[in-house]
């Protein structure tokens, strides 16, 4: 009966998540508004990824969407053609590198992005496509809305150094405490 309760307590550990305070902010650049912009936390205590749901960037209308996405490292990414001529998706420079060839519409390939770190995204065929995947080694992580508003939910107290990432601005870091604060913003 004792190594019954044993695990029922461990179970009960691991089955309640800490709880946590939802961190939210403001990216801006030069006084205004930036969306797409990417804040997230190291966290290398934060358990590692077990199975996260695959996503999707589609290609329609000859562009790629979401424009820019923001993934915990390991996540299977869908690269699906949803328009009526082939497209060529592929990586080359930083990231995860790939190429997966030319394809009909329909159809959709998949990539693990398994190391951290941006990947730029083209088409070979038509150049004006590009997207930005940023993969993150944490589960702290959001990208901000068209306003520039973000939010990370439930992060446990403590202090994390943060990250903030843009479209064509530096990435910035600096230090936050959770607890006390609850709001983080972002200015390049
Ligand atoms: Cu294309």
């Amino acid at each position: 009966m004792q190594q019954i309760g044993l695990v029922l307590t461990l179970l009960a550990l691991v089955a309640t998540p800490v709880s946590g305070a939802d961190l939210s902010g403001s990216a801006q650049a030069s006084g205004k508004p930036v969306q797409y912009a990417v804040v997230w936390l190291d966290a290398p205590q934060a358990p590692p990824l077990v199975k996260e749901a695959p996503v999707t960037i589609d290609q329609r209308n000859l562009a790629f969407s979401p424009h820019v996405l923001v993934i915990r490292v390991g996540t299977m990414v869908a690269f699906p053609n949803s328009d009526h001529v082939f497209h060529n998706v592929f990586s080359f420079k930083d990231g995860k590198k790939f190429d997966l060839g030319m394809y009909p519409t329909g159809t959709a390939k998949p990539v693990v992005f398994d190391k951290p770190g941006l990947s730029r995204i083209f088409c070979n065929i038509h150049p004006n496509m590009a997207a930005y995947v940023m993969a993150v080694d944490t589960p702290y992580y959001a990208m901000s809305n068209e306003q520039g508003g973000f939010t990370l939910p439930n992060v446990p107290p403590g202090t994390y150094t943060y990250h903030a990432w843009r479209p064509g601005g530096e990435t910035l870091t600096g230090s936050i405490t959770i607890g006390s604060t609850k709001t983080l913003d972002v200015k390049w």
